[in-house]
């Protein structure tokens, strides 16, 4: 089977809801070891976006999505002890990631910090419904480079911008390199919050955190 079958593969069998199936390829993946992250952009990445298509078609309806959504979150938990360990040899800068306060979306934030991970950043992954305050005292305390920060929801976009203002007020918006992500964000409304940048992909994070550092191509 060529790679590429086996990234249908794995996005069909989470598309059509069957975990068992989805565990056993990403344990494949692993056993023939596979590039962990290739696996996850290629097969977990378009198989959730799909999902969403389906709900947006209305052929999928909340109980669905949570499915695949929890799917996607236990295969990629079980690939990412798996990362190559080639990053341990070099260290870019350090970043802090998370999902808004009142958004409980991770997936696309997960697979952000671990592309930032295996790319050569030191990452600290805050988890979903982060409070821009906490986001604010993780990069501090972990005198990250980098601050990335996720939305899904037009509801919980503003908590971007609230935490850049907070940045702001504590004269401290010069210490970080602050990028946001998610669905629904678009360079208009990065520029808006005044963010250092925007990235529709977890590969473009990539690029957009290496730039911003300076670590560039
Ligand atoms: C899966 C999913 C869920 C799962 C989440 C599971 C989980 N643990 O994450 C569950 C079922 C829990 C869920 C719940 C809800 N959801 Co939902 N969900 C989705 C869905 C189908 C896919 C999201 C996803 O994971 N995409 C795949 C990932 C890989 O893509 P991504 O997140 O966009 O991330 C990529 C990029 O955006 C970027 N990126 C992401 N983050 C960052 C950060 C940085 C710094 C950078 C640079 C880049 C970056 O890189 C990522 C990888 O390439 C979307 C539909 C959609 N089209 O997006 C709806 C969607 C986001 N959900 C929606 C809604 C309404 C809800 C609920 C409110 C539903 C409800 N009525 O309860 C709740 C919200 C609860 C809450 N308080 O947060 C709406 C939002 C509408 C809106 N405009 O606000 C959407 C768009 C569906 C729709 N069309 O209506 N959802």
């Amino acid at each position: 089977m060529s790679h590429e079958e086996f990234f249908e593969e794995i996005s069909k069998a989470i598309i059509d809801l069957e975990e068992e199936k989805a565990m056993e390829l990403a344990k494949k993946a692993i056993d023939n070891k596979m590039n962990v992250l290739e696996v996850i952009e290629k097969g977990f990445g378009i198989a959730i976006r799909r999902l969403g298509e389906l709900w947006d078609a209305g052929e999928y309806f909340l109980p669905e999505l949570m499915m695949g959504g929890l799917i996607v979150k236990k295969s990629i938990d079980l690939l990412l002890p798996h990362l190559d360990k080639e990053k341990d040899k070099f260290q870019l800068g350090k970043a802090v990631v998370a999902t808004i306060e009142g958004d409980v979306h991770s997936i696309g934030k997960t697979i952000v910090a671990t592309m930032l991970s295996a790319f050569g950043f030191q990452v600290y992954d805050l988890g979903e419904d982060v409070p821009p305050d906490k986001i604010i005292e993780e990069a501090l305390e972990k005198e990250v480079d980098i601050i990335g920060v996720s939305s899904l929801l037009t509801t919980t976009m503003m908590g971007q911008k609230k935490l850049i203002e907070l940045l702001k007020e504590r004269g401290i918006r010069d210490k970080f390199k602050v990028i946001l992500g998610g669905a629904p964000i678009t360079k208009n409304w990065a520029d808006e919050c005044g963010a250092d940048g925007y990235a529709p992909t977890a590969m473009e994070a990539v690029d957009l955190a290496k730039s911003l550092i300076g670590k560039g191509e």
